[in-house]
């Protein structure tokens, strides 16, 4: 049969050609009962389609048929390209197909639970439609994810989840041309990997088991194993039992651990050019995609320098004091004042993306190395886009006997994660490893205010469907 064209490729120079593409009837238009305009959409593309009886190729039945086409369904298109006199209005390609023939290949329902139009429309712009009196349906975020599978085909929908494509494939073609190998850990495991509470359990052929809340135990295992360094893309649990616009149930770890020689600066210089590349790869190759993000909700682009701006905690502390906020030396930033350093720190030094070390111990997990010089601090990091975060990494305990105390004094039973504990026994070298939470990085990058923006399928305190 005829070879499909892709509406995207539809130019002018194709004048006069027969084409045949296939997409969506984004928009039907009849006028009289003799023409009827469809708009096809491929992919973000638009093409403007003519049925016409005055054609003489087409009957009247097939017009009127044309006309009752319901919005969203599958249509093949078939006939010959012209190119108008004068430009066409709501359509991406500046050429019309003068339909010969049409075929209904995937009905849409008459009536849709969201209206794509009204839903790809940024907030700015419905406030001023509605105040001009015009008739539409504000989406609402619980709406948008009950129907996802028509959310995600709007401009800025699409342009996220290709940005998120891109941020994965960055990960992995620069973590491999770093000598780093792709490993696949257990997603089933017998004890919390955090330590913490927030893990869902599960019955494992009558044993206690739950989801991993992160590679963490077994990306240090393949340390332990001889792979020098290792990365991982998979899905990590958290059974969160707080609503909030940066945490899910599960989302998408973007891990990383490797041996260290001296320093756990060389886990924090991988940090640094990782995220370096990928922010200029994304603002080269996602330029489209970030734009039509940025037509429905507006953002800055990302501020960031050629080198990481590295700070201690202290310093953090600091900065905070000298602005008026006094907080625990020794304690966690909470959410606002994270927001509040990331906006101490864009004032002093221009960039909304920095790393924080040396985190006080008593804030991190059980695995992570106290520092030599002073134990109540650690070799451990948080990096933050726009005053939130985006990774925790850190220097790993190696010493088993060590690691036992740490686990104890956390109040983790040592039993459940004995395994992992014995792995140090055999000989293990100084390591250390970062985790990405994969949507707070697409999140946060373009300025979005909530991580279920991000999740192709959330799945948050509330939702487990769609
Ligand atoms: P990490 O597990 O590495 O800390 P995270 O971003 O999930 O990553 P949390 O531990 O959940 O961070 O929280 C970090 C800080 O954010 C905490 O110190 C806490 O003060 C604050 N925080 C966490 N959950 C909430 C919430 N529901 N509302 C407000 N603040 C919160
Ligand atoms: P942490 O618990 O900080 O560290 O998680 C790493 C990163 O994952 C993201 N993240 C989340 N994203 C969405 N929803 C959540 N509920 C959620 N919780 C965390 C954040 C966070 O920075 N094993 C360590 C990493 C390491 O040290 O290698 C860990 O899991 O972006």
């Amino acid at each position: 049969g005829e070879p499909y064209t892709e509406v995207g490729a539809l130019a002018e120079e194709m004048k006069g050609n027969s084409v045949l593409v296939r997409g969506r009837a984004q928009a039907i238009r009849a006028v009289g009962k003799k023409m009827a305009f469809v708009v096809v959409r491929e992919r973000g593309f638009t093409v403007q389609c003519i049925v016409t009886e005055q054609e003489g190729s087409v009957s009247r039945q097939m017009v009127k048929f044309v006309a009752s086409l319901n919005r969203e369904s599958i249509i093949d298109v078939h006939g010959p390209l012209t190119v108008p006199s004068s430009p066409i209005k709501g359509a991406s390609q500046q050429v019309e197909i003068q339909v010969h023939k049409l075929y209904c290949v995937g009905k849409a329902l008459p009536t849709l639970p969201i209206n794509l139009e009204d839903a790809a429309r940024s907030e700015a712009d419905i406030d001023k439609a509605l105040q001009a009196g015009e008739q539409l349906v504000r989406v609402n975020q619980d709406t948008r994810l009950n129907f996802r599978v028509l959310d995600i085909r709007t401009p800025a929908n699409q342009g996220i989840f290709r940005i998120q494509s891109q941020v994965g494939n960055i990960f992995r073609q620069f973590l491999l041309s770093e000598g780093f190998i792709e490993i696949h850990t257990p997603k089933l495991i017998a004890g919390s990997s955090e330590g913490g509470s927030a893990v869902f359990k599960l019955d494992y052929k009558g044993r206690p088991a739950c989801l991993a809340q992160s590679p963490q135990l077994h990306k240090q295992m393949s340390i332990c194993g001889d792979f020098g360094r290792v990365f991982e893309v998979g899905p990590v649990f958290r059974a969160e039992d707080s609503y909030t616009h940066r945490h899910l149930c599960e989302f998408t770890g973007l891990d990383v651990e490797m041996e260290i020689k001296k320093h756990y600066f060389e886990v924090m210089d991988i940090v640094d050019r990782l995220f370096v590349t990928m922010f200029d790869s994304l603002n080269a190759s996602c330029k489209k995609e970030l734009e039509a993000v940025g037509r429905q909700y507006p953002f800055e682009p990302l501020k960031y320098l050629r080198k990481t701006l590295r700070l201690t905690f202290q310093e953090g502390v600091q900065m905070l004091k000298d602005a008026g906020i006094e907080i625990d030396p020794l304690g966690d930033l909470n959410t606002e004042v994270e927001r509040k350093l990331g906006q101490l720190v864009l004032e002093k030094y221009g960039t909304e993306f920095y790393i924080l070390h040396r985190y006080p111990l008593a804030v991190r997990p059980f695995y992570t190395m106290p520092c030599y010089d002073d134990p109540a601090y650690s070799n451990s990091f948080d990096v933050f886009i726009r005053g939130e975060e985006i990774i925790s990494g850190a220097q790993r305990v190696h010493v088993p006997e060590f690691l036992t105390k740490r686990a104890e004094a956390c109040g983790i039973d040592v039993k459940t994660i004995e395994t992992y504990i014995d792995s140090f026994r055999y000989g293990a070298p100084p390591h250390g490893g970062f985790g990405v939470g994969l949507e707070r990085v697409i999140m946060l990058f373009c300025g979005l205010n909530n991580i279920r923006k991000t999740s192709l399928f959330p799945r948050d305190p509330l939702r487990i469907s769609p």
